[in-house]
Order: C-alpha cells, then sequence, then structure tokens
C-alpha cells in the first residue's frame, strides 16, 4: 500500500506563493488520485509490496506492457508530488547551508547560479513535467528536466531525486495563468533547502 505524504502546512500556508485553491486540488485530487491508481495497477501487477524507487527502477519487469506504463505514470505521479510537497514550506526560502551548499557551488558555481540553471530547465520543459537536482552515488549533484511523470529513476539515470518543481499547468494556472516563469520564481521563496539537505544526506548514506 503506497501512502500519500500527508502535508504537514495547511493549504493556504504557502499563499502567497501558491494559492490555497492550487495546493487542494494538487494534493487533494490529482495527488490523491495518482496514489488512488497506483495502488490498484500495483496491486494488480504484484509489484504492491515493493518500495517505490524499487518499483519505477525496475519497470521492465512489468511483462504486460499497459500496466506496465500505468504504473510509470500513475507510480511517477505519486512519486514526484511526495518529493514536491516535502520539500516546500512556508518557512522555507533564502539559501541552503552545510555540505548541500558546498555542493551546489562545487556542481553549478554559486547558489544564483544554480538557480538560473534549475530555473532554465523548468521553464524550458515543454509541456508537462519537471524539473530536477538529483545526487549521484558520489554525492555529485545534478539538474534534469522530464516529460509527463517521468523522473530520473524511471528514466534509469541511477541518480536519486532529493528536489523538484512541478511544471504541470495544474501546480500553477489558476494564479500565475501563462506565467510560467513567475511561479518558477515563487517557488524559490518556499523551498525547504534543510529538508533537501536531509533528503541529500541520506541518499549518499
Ligand atoms: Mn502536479
Amino acid at each position: 500500500m503506497f501512502e500519500q505524504f500527508k502535508l504537514p502546512y495547511s493549504y493556504d500556508a504557502l499563499e502567497p506563493q501558491i494559492d490555497a485553491l492550487t495546493v487542494e486540488t494538487h494534493h487533494g485530487k490529482h495527488h490523491a488520485t495518482y496514489t488512488a491508481n497506483l495502488n490498484k495497477f500495483a496491486e494488480e501487477a504484484g509489484v504492491a509490496d515493493k518500495e517505490i524507487t524499487e518499483l519505477l527502477g525496475s519497470l521492465d519487469t512489468i511483462a504486460d506492457e499497459k500496466l506496465r506504463t500505468a504504473i510509470k505514470n500513475n507510480g511517477g505521479g505519486f512519486y514526484n508530488h511526495n518529493l514536491y510537497f516535502m520539500t516546500l514550506s512556508p518557512n522555507g526560502g533564502g539559501v541552503p547551508g552545510g555540505i548541500l551548499a558546498e555542493k551546489i557551488d562545487q556542481a553549478f558555481g554559486d547558489f544564483d547560479a544554480f538557480k538560473e540553471k534549475l530555473s532554465a530547465l523548468a521553464l524550458s520543459q515543454f509541456g508537462s513535467g519537471w524539473a530536477w537536482l538529483s545526487t549521484d552515488k558520489s554525492g555529485n549533484l545534478v539538474l534534469s528536466q522530464s516529460l509527463n511523470q517521468d523522473n530520473p529513476i524511471s528514466q534509469g539515470t541511477g541518480n536519486i531525486p532529493i528536489f523538484t518543481i512541478d511544471v504541470w499547468e495544474h501546480a500553477y494556472y489558476l494564479k500565475y495563468k501563462n506565467l510560467r516563469a513567475d511561479y518558477i520564481k515563487a517557488i524559490f521563496n518556499i523551498a525547504d533547502w534543510n529538508k533537501v539537505a536531509e533528503l541529500y544526506e541520506a541518499a549518499i548514506k
């Protein structure tokens, strides 16, 4: 049974960066539906006992093509939104500290350069998808983008995601309409770098 991440903040807690109705619809409807569908299809495929990362990293072991696609899409929707909502916080923003800050400087030059590069990937993702900050097994940070509900795990990169920006229109359209760039800017005001640092440290253990 895959359990949807429960928000540790209220629907209106991310205002004015993300409006309450968007958070309510996004978590309460979109994410909840991905979770319910994942549970249904994973049960059907006999893979409901797997960890989600293990499942998304071994999709090719699901013989039935329709089930494999359904689990890639709904499992991605489940995992991606868990990470997205987990790494946002009303107390977020600012810049990372500690080892994460060092690794960002090492990989991208400095925090501003990192922010610019990740924002550019989020902005240039054509249609629905995601922009990613991940770490490889040695702790080096990498940026990427993905289509639909794909992610660095289902893409088979071997990297572990630690932060993501959802650029499906449902993530921003009610407030930002066509202005995806303004939504991306706002995300950095609520990004929880303490949580990201915690995920980074867990990923490289
Ligand atoms: Mn979404």
